[in-house]
């Protein structure tokens, strides 16, 4: 047996870090995983030996390429693309594309390897993956986005397919980029396949896409406060972000009884102390899906609310906490200052927006914290509905899919408390959802043997 190959955890962090120089974000995803995985497998020989989360941390690919499209003014302008496809031992590779200036590999591989295990936490039989570009949506026109989304799949679509990789939305990437792109790919292949999710309903489109992100990070945090025999009726929240999961989120929070105090975008934040209730989630929803303007209008149109220019929502006083915008958007002083104020529980509508600092705070005050592989797993979750709807040319309506949805979500819960709890009822969901997602994972690919 290649007993040398059993590396401590320290040693196996130090060659991540070697391996790969300077992304921050990808070592932060690794380490975060790993403290779990390496107790996890301490008497678990055959994961050791077959060298299962050196492999997992190590994308099968990461492609990337050029993407060159015409401006308005006629400007020749070049961005880059890129497309990680980190494992598909369980399924086809399957995860966002995210379009942001700040896209980088780091960021897109830390955002593949977190894909793998909230997909296996599913259940359902999907991979990770994950892909984008360092295109700046923000300003442009409606015909400059399309531009850039036909010569964004014209390269992207050799490398996807409905069994092989089957990308979705993410930052910067809704409901119209996804409509350019699979008009592209339909125009290039001559296929009609189910190979992008959050299609409109129109083409494919699943009912409860857009929604089940942000519903599915609310009905994560009222799985974990039920847990402890607690509800979401009559608490207030603090929500980060102002896109497809935080308006959601917020819209669940208010239907089941809380009261949002709190949203944001890059520039700030607005503080409504009467609460952001539907008929302003419209108007924010309207304000971003449409005149695409910025958060700041908020405290214009309504009395009372207030604007926080460059600053982030954590220091408001609330029950419950929602980062749902960006990662690494609440460190450990911000998880400090939610604590003290009596923060309850955490729900993570974004991927890894809390740094690993901010995490031990969480942990160490003993609050329920929902790390953002199980709590987000809700979007897809979906698409991998809206895949099997596509694979059998049908549609299922929405109360069946939103029953689904709760039933997903409850079941990630259950699997966190199962592989997360100790001996005197507390759960520690980080743990949980590493080690459930792991499992699946390693397990199908010892099956495989040396592939
Ligand atoms: P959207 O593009 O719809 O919204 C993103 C929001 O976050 C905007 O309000 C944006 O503000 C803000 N934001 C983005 N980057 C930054 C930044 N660097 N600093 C501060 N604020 C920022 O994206 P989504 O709502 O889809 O995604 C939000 C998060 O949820 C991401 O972490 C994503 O990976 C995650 N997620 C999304 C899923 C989905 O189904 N869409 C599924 C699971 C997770 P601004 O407009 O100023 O840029
Ligand atoms: O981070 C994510 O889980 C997403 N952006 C959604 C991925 C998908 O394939 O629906």
């Amino acid at each position: 047996m290649a007993v040398s190959d059993h590396v401590d955890l320290s040693t196996f962090m130090e060659g991540v870090k070697k391996r790969n120089p300077g992304q921050t974000e990808f070592i932060q995803a690794v380490q975060e995983v790993a403290q779990d995985v390496y107790d996890f497998i301490s008497d678990k020989e055959e994961y050791h030996t077959a060298q299962i989360l050196r492999r997992i941390a190590e994308p099968d690919r990461v492609v990337s390429f050029r993407v060159c499209w015409e401006d308005d003014n006629h400007n020749i302008r070049v961005q880059r693309g890129w497309r990680v496809q980190n494992n598909n031992a369980i399924g086809p590779y399957k995860g966002g594309i995210r379009f942001h200036p700040s896209v980088t590999e780091s960021v897109l591989k830390f955002l593949a390897f977190e894909q793998t295990f909230k997909n296996s936490l599913t259940g359902l039989p999907m991979g990770g993956g994950k892909g984008g570009s360092n295109f700046n949506p923000r300003g442009k026109s409606d015909s400059e986005v399309m531009r850039f989304c036909q010569s964004f799949m014209t390269e992207l679509y050799r490398h996807i397919g409905p069994n092989t990789d089957v990308p979705a939305g993410d930052i910067g990437v809704g409901a119209r980029e996804i409509g350019y792109m699979f008009g592209q790919y339909k125009r290039i292949t001559g296929r009609w396949e189910g190979v992008l999710t959050g299609k409109a309903l129109e083409f494919g489109g699943s009912q409860m896409r857009p929604e089940a992100t942000g519903y599915g990070a609310v009905y994560f945090l009222r799985n974990m406060l039920q847990h402890q025999d607690q509800d979401i009726e009559g608490k207030t929240a603090v929500i980060s972000g102002a896109g497809n999961v935080a308006t959601h989120a917020a819209e669940k929070i208010t239907e089941l009884g809380g009261k949002v105090l709190t949203m944001s975008d890059s520039g700030g934040f607005i503080h409504d102390p009467d609460g952001i209730d539907q008929e302003k989630i419209d108007w924010i929803k309207k304000l971003k899906n449409e005149r695409r303007g910025r958060i700041s209008e908020y405290a214009d149109e309504f009395s009372g609310a207030s604007y926080h220019e460059d600053e982030r929502p954590w220091n408001v006083e609330c029950d419950l906490a929602m980062p749902c915008a960006t990662q690494n958007e609440l460190n450990e002083d911000e998880a400090k200052a939610l604590v003290k104020n009596g923060v309850q529980a955490v729900s993570e509508g974004a991927n890894m927006p809390t740094t690993l600092e901010g995490v031990h705070v969480f942990q160490e005050a003993q609050i329920m914290y929902g790390p953002g592989k199980a709590a987000n797993a809700g979007g897809v979750a979906v698409s991998g509905l809206e895949m099997s709807q596509n694979a059998e040319r049908i549609s299922w309506n929405q109360e069946r899919l939103g029953d689904m949805l709760t039933d997903l979500m409850e079941g990630i819960h259950e699997k966190c408390v199962e592989h997360g709890k100790d001996g005197e009822g507390n759960v520690n969901y980080v743990k949980g959802a590493n080690i459930a997602g792991f499992k699946k994972v390693a397990d199908a690919m010892l099956a495989f043997g040396v592939v």
